[in-house]
């Protein structure tokens, strides 16, 4: 059975566990593995089941909710899968933001601790890139139990420059108008509003390495990519 000039059909020819489904094949594209298949969708905002059919590599994205996809005992045809969306998801007890995962320490430790803290997780003391990155730590610093101390994030001022110790490009700042002041200092933290209240903002401070803050510790996220269940229905 051919792939192209499959007409826009109901009933399409690939079996998934002894079923098929009303799934359009026409605009279906090649893809070297079931997960480029798996990021195209994930790249695609309107995508909610990536279509995999592995013998011809072929992939079909799909913008239906999962229960349109119907489907119908069969037991004839090459084998496809479908998947549900790749997203982004977090273990218990770490924050998603973006495609990483953060957590912060119970714990208010210097923030060369900090470092060792984080990497005891398997993670890194985060980065903040963008405005909207700065957003999320505010509201994370925002719901602490103390407002006295400091958030640790993971910038260092190391041979002459400011870097992130994951090694991500140090493209962003949101220094503190009076800072960095430079000297010991090479510990990056932000304020918690009353950590240095006659300043009155929240904003990035260079710290002595132990001076005390709270853990930001971020890793990437994990993928919820999973294979669908299929549920066939009796022809007819
Ligand atoms: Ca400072």
């Amino acid at each position: 059975m051919g792939i192209v000039g499959i007409k826009s059909i109901e009933m399409h020819e690939f079996k998934q566990l002894g079923c098929r489904a009303n799934i359009d094949w026409t605009d279906s594209v090649k893809t070297r593995t079931r997960v480029s298949c798996s990021r195209l969708c994930a790249e695609n905002t309107s995508c909610s089941v990536a279509h995999y059919q592995e013998s011809e590599s072929l992939c079909k994205i799909d913008d239906r909710p999962l229960e349109d996809i119907v489907e119908y005992a069969d037991i004839n045809g090459p084998v496809w899968n479908s998947y549900s969306k790749r997203l982004p998801v977090c273990e218990d007890g770490w924050i998603l933001n973006g495609t990483s995962c953060y957590i912060v320490s119970t714990e208010i430790l210097t923030w060369t601790m900090c470092e060792s803290h984080c990497l005891g997780r398997s993670a890194y003391l985060a980065t903040i890139r963008s405005e909207e990155e700065m957003d999320f730590a505010l509201s994370v610093l925002n719901n602490l139990p103390r407002n006295d101390t400091y958030l640790h994030i993971g910038g260092k001022f190391e041979n002459g420059a400011w870097t992130w110790t994951n090694g991500e490009p140090w493209d962003y700042t949101r220094w503190h108008p009076l800072e960095p002041s430079g000297g010991d200092e090479i510990c990056l933290g932000i304020f918690h509003l009353q950590a240095l209240p006659a300043w009155g903002r929240y904003d990035w401070n260079d710290l002595l390495c132990w001076a005390n803050g709270y853990c930001f510790c971020e890793k990437s996220s994990l993928w919820n990519d999973v294979l669908l269940t299929p549920s066939c229905r009796p022809v007819n």
